[in-house]
């Protein structure tokens, strides 16, 4: 009879009960941990003014101090959109919808692709919720928002100290008629290496409860086994199935026929055998020239009429609206698209209000000021077309950008480039997106830092300490390339060492939830979710450290992007948001002297009232 804790119990707080009373009354210990986030952010503000961002800062560019501007949203439920069609057909009935729909239609990959690529996936969920009802009333009619997964999943606890299940959940309550997609990396799911297969299947069910639709299924290598693992994974847990055939060389050069139109075609054939919803082409550095476009695309209509064709490009050397634009005509569904990079705008013939991609852009562009600290336009000041020769995706070409920069070497990513295309052809020429781009960046910067030749390396292949993720790869880690392994090379590098056989995953042993979710409770207390366990599954000690940071600094993803990335200015004053009704009223006050202690204590005023903090000085 009573659901209330001793804090709150009438009765109890009556004393007109005895001790048998609390016996029977086991609620009434039912105690909530004492909540002082206000404190914890009031702490993490203060460090940040005494020791600068907690993540690590790639450009030496402060956040703009300008606001961006949340267009208009009307009142009410936004309009009926494709999601209400998913819901009501099921995803059968929403491919065959959407391979009947006249005109194409779009993925905005805004949310997660091309900030992965541009901002080195730095946008916060505070940012994207800002943004999420605009978008649900402007754009009810896209095919999806492309908001999860990919690298998003590691940031978001990394270096966003945030959860990325709470942005999902977030999103889905504010964009309930729009499809959402992510990008799952097949048999790595949302990691770098594989899993075993029942946390491939686990995650895309927990990640299907918490509001995703459709799974855009890709293995790094193209390996089928990979892919099929993935893609039942998403299907088994009720999702849109989108397999993905990660494209790369060129299939309209006669002179670079590894991967020909013919090995497209074969591989669609399985894809299409084993069920895909939606083909997806993958060109994640941005490589699908026009005509190769058109080339591949009007071969996949022919051969598929029914099946949804979808194509996802990058525009490093500029040509990625032409290219999407030739896919459309040859037959394309589906094209990607984002308001970050200047696509969107261009695809007008989709029958999406230019008024208001002109407000989302505006949002975007300001937004993206808040990000300079992340943002390759600092260093990267045009596109390139070099990437036709060095295929290197997207996200690594910003980051490989970023890291030779920071080197203080301004000729290094020259050399970093050359490399890359020197360890691709010892690697037996890849698919490279990741993780299998990693492993070819990774030795071509061990060919740079030790100013090695392909033929060097080749040369001495057996007396080099190669990299770890090199070394891994050679054993069949990942799975199996496209033609096999790269002989006497492997033979060379890998002696002795165990090979695997076959789908990597099929030779690890199940991971045991139940155990891991009692290691959790037990070192972080009892408000473990299923979520909580999904992360640790993925990455168990971003996990860890994600929450440690949150219980010393608190909820700092509801921190406006300024504050959280270069804190307050003395005399400012800014409200932060805890939950709905809860706002704490903040003013950063003064910055103390240096104590014997190599501390300093900072002061706020928070609701009216005097507070401070003690920090450490570690600069
Ligand atoms: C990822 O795996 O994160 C990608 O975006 C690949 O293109
Ligand atoms: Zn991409």
């Amino acid at each position: 009879p009573f659901l209330q804790n001793v804090l709150s119990n009438n009765q109890f707080l009556n004393g007109t009960v005895d001790t048998q009373f609390i016996d029977e009354n086991p609620d009434l210990f039912n105690l909530k941990p004492v909540q002082n986030r206000a404190q914890k952010l009031l702490h993490y503000l203060g460090h940040v003014m005494v020791n600068g961002p907690t993540t690590p800062i790639p450009v030496k560019a402060k956040p703009s101090p300008i606001d961006p501007v949340i267009p208009p949203v009307p009142l009410g439920e936004p309009p009926v959109g494709f999601r209400d069609v998913l819901l009501r057909e099921g995803p059968d009935g929403f491919a065959k919808a959407v391979r009947a729909h006249q005109g194409l239609l779009l993925m905005d990959t805004t949310f997660r692709d091309a900030h992965q690529s541009l901002l080195a996936t730095r946008v916060r969920t505070h940012d994207l919720k800002r943004i999420a009802p605009f978008v649900a009333h402007s754009f009810s009619n896209l095919f999806s928002v492309e908001n999860w997964g990919g690298a998003t999943f590691d940031v978001a606890m990394r270096f966003l100290c945030e959860c990325p299940w709470k942005r999902l959940q977030e999103l889905r309550a504010l964009m309930p008629n729009v499809p959402f997609q992510m990008l799952l990396r097949g048999a790595n799911a949302v990691g770098y290496t594989n899993y075993p297969d029942n946390a491939v299947f686990k995650f895309c069910e927990v990640a299907k409860e918490n509001g995703m639709d459709i799974f855009r299924v890709f293995d790094s290598l193209n390996y089928l086994p990979n892919m099929l693992l993935g893609m039942e994974a998403a299907g088994a847990a009720g999702g849109v199935v989108e397999a993905a055939i990660s494209y790369t060389g060129d299939v309209s050069d006669p002179t670079r026929q590894k991967y020909s139109l013919d090995y497209y075609l074969k591989l669609a054939d399985e894809l299409v055998k084993a069920g895909t919803h939606i083909l997806c082409i993958k060109d994640m550095a941005g490589l699908l020239k026009p005509d190769s476009g058109r080339l591949l695309v009007g071969a996949l209509r022919d051969r598929f009429p029914n099946v949804p064709i979808h194509v996802h490009t990058h525009d490093t050397a500029g040509a990625g609206v032409a290219a999407m634009l030739a896919c459309a005509e040859a037959g394309a569904d589906i094209v990607d698209v984002a308001t970050i990079c200047p696509t969107m705008g261009h695809c007008v013939t989709c029958r999406i209000s230019l008024e208001k991609v002109f407000d989302y852009s505006e949002y975007w562009e300001v937004t993206r000021g808040l990000y300079a600290p992340f943002d390759c336009t600092a260093t990267m000041k045009s596109g390139n077309a070099d990437v036709y020769e060095n295929e290197i995706p997207g996200g690594q070409y910003t980051n490989l950008h970023f890291q030779a920069h920071s080197m203080g070497l301004g000729n290094k990513f020259k050399e970093v480039k050359k490399a890359y295309v020197e360890a691709n052809k010892l690697l037996g020429d890849l698919i490279k997106v990741t993780p299998s781009s990693k492993i070819v960046g990774d030795l071509a910067q061990f060919m740079v830092q030790n100013a090695l030749t392909r033929a060097e390396v080749e040369e001495r292949a057996d007396e080099l300490s190669f990299p770890l993720s090199v070394v891994e790869f050679l054993q069949g880690h990942i799975g199996i390339p496209h033609g096999g392994f790269p002989e006497p090379f492997r033979s060379k590098v890998l002696k002795s060492l165990p090979r695997v056989e076959g789908r990597p995953g099929a030779s690890l042993p199940p991971m045991d939830f139940q155990v891991l979710e009692k290691q959790l409770r037990d070192a972080h207390g009892d408000e473990i979710t299923p979520e909580d366990v999904m992360s640790a599954a993925m990455y168990p000690k971003v996990f860890q450290e994600f929450k440690e940071f949150t219980r010393t600094f608190g909820p700092v993803d509801c921190l406006d992007t300024r504050l959280f990335l270069d804190g307050p200015k003395i005399a400012e004053e800014f409200e932060v948001e805890l939950e709905r009704g809860k706002t704490l009223h903040i003013k950063a006050l003064a910055l103390g002297d240096l104590n014997k202690a190599g501390q300093r204590e900072v002061f706020f005023e928070l609701n009216g009232q005097l507070r401070s903090v003690l920090v450490k000085d570690t600069v």
